[in-house]
């Protein structure tokens, strides 16, 4: 077969790109070698629906081995007592969890988009918000975080079989007892989507959703560091029947449910090279040098968080518990989302447009900005550079309508990120 260096031109451009630039959008990190290595294989090949030792095709003993090492290394690194490795994505997963538990129109109660939330958890755009009926709670004006007592009124009123935390945009520890006191007094479901912090939650750097959410979905390419894909877990204790029933009034656990609700509820067949590449990323954050690194990662959100703070940037909750912040840019006059994202691009910094609590303007433009660590953490970035790049951050939109010093913070860009090699 002749190469195709169309195709492989165009990676290769992409690879200088991310060498070259500063990667700052708060769901994106850098894969190791072996992680694509394993995404990279004969593992494409194969069709595997179904479970390990439960498949509806032939020649699955390697597969099986392979997923099963993925899930005990999740079930190792999470505390987990079930979880079920294929979901391509966190969105698949939030779709199979709903597919299994709920029944369409169905109330759901989950975190406002605007305010942080995720598409899945009941946006109207999204199959969750048009197959179940969504209610919402945010975050308080004043303080920028999750008022509970708020959301107890909510869930009173609305009585969602499903209460969704977690969030895309949210800087702040989540309060899971209250929420599971708030779920069981309202007889609902609850589940965490820990997407964001999953690798901060894994190591310990944050409270364990396991231990009081009944279901727990994640990606595993954010601060988890392993390939684009999703997955859903479950704590001790959570698999009894919930009174939950087949189509034929049979009462089921939970985990068939959701297993169901993956194959052959939402999904086909499952992406084995991705699972290959899951098992070794979780193998890699059960290891010292990534406790290292995820420690690294909320040390140098909390700096960033202070330092873009002391330029005078509203930093929405006055901080950050996790790898990524939210910037309210209207303390900085009329620029919006869009422009410094533009802006910014033009310098090589990648960071993406966000909405804000409260946006008066649309998700397109954006009074806002989100910042996440993860991606120049695993670059070797300290907390001297996490200054350096809110100070190169300010410098580009405090001069955005100056091209040469847009060009001459690029150009310093360029050469400081060869200090720090990715893949060369
Ligand atoms: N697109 C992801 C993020 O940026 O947070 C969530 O799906």
């Amino acid at each position: 077969m002749q190469r195709d260096h169309k195709v492989f031109d165009l990676i290769q451009k992409e690879n200088e790109r991310q060498e070259n630039g500063i990667e700052l959008i708060a769901s994106e990190n850098f894969a190791s070698r072996q992680v694509m290595e394993a995404m990279g294989t004969v593992l494409t090949n194969k069709y595997a629906e179904g479970l390990p030792g439960r498949r509806y095709y032939g020649g699955c003993e390697v597969v099986d081995e392979i997923e099963d090492l993925a899930r005990e290394r999740a079930k190792e690194l999470f505390g987990a007592s079930w979880v079920n490795v294929q979901p391509h994505s966190g969105a698949q997963a939030n779709a199979a969890v709903m597919l299994a538990v709920l029944k369409p129109g169905d109330t759901i109660l989950g975190f406002d988009l605007s305010h942080g939330g995720h598409l899945t958890h009941g946006s109207p755009v999204n199959f969750s918000g048009k197959l179940y009926r969504p209610s919402f709670y945010g975050v308080e004006k004043e303080t920028g975080m999750v008022n509970y007592d708020h959301v107890e009124e909510i869930a009173k009123k609305e009585k969602p079989r499903l209460i969704i935390c977690g969030a895309s945009a949210y800087s702040r520890e989540w309060d899971y007892e209250r929420l599971r006191e708030i779920a069981d007094e309202v007889d609902a479901l609850l589940m965490a989507d820990i997407a964001h912090p999953a690798g901060l939650i894994a190591r310990g750097l944050l409270d364990d959703p396991l231990e009081f959410c009944h279901i727990v979905t994640t990606t595993t390419h954010k601060t988890l560091r392993g390939p684009r894909g999703g997955m859903i877990m479950m704590g001790d204790d959570f698999d009894n029947p919930f009174g939950l029933k087949t189509p034929k009034g049979n009462i089921r656990k939970m985990s068939a449910l959701l297993d169901s609700g993956v194959f052959p509820g939402t999904q086909g067949g499952p992406l084995e090279h991705v699972i290959a590449a899951k098992a070794v990323a979780f193998g890699e954050a059960l290891t010292d040098e990534y406790m290292d690194y995820i420690i690294q990662v909320k040390k140098n959100a909390a700096v960033m968080a202070k330092r873009f703070m002391e330029k005078g940037y509203d930093v929405i909750s006055g901080g950050t518990d996790n790898h990524l912040m939210l910037i309210d840019l209207r303390s900085k006059g009329e620029i919006t989302g869009k422009e410094a994202e533009n802006a910014l691009i033009k310098a090589d910094v990648t960071i993406n447009k966000n909405m804000v609590p409260f946006d008066t303007r649309s998700p397109f433009v954006t009074s806002g900005i989100r910042v996440g660590t993860a991606a120049v953490t695993t670059r070797g970035m300290k907390e001297s550079d996490m200054e350096k790049i809110v100070d190169l951050i300010d410098e580009v939109l405090a001069n955005i309508d100056n091209e040469d010093k847009i060009r001459d913070v690029k150009e310093f860009v360029n050469s400081w990120m060869k200090k720090f090699p990715l893949y060369k």
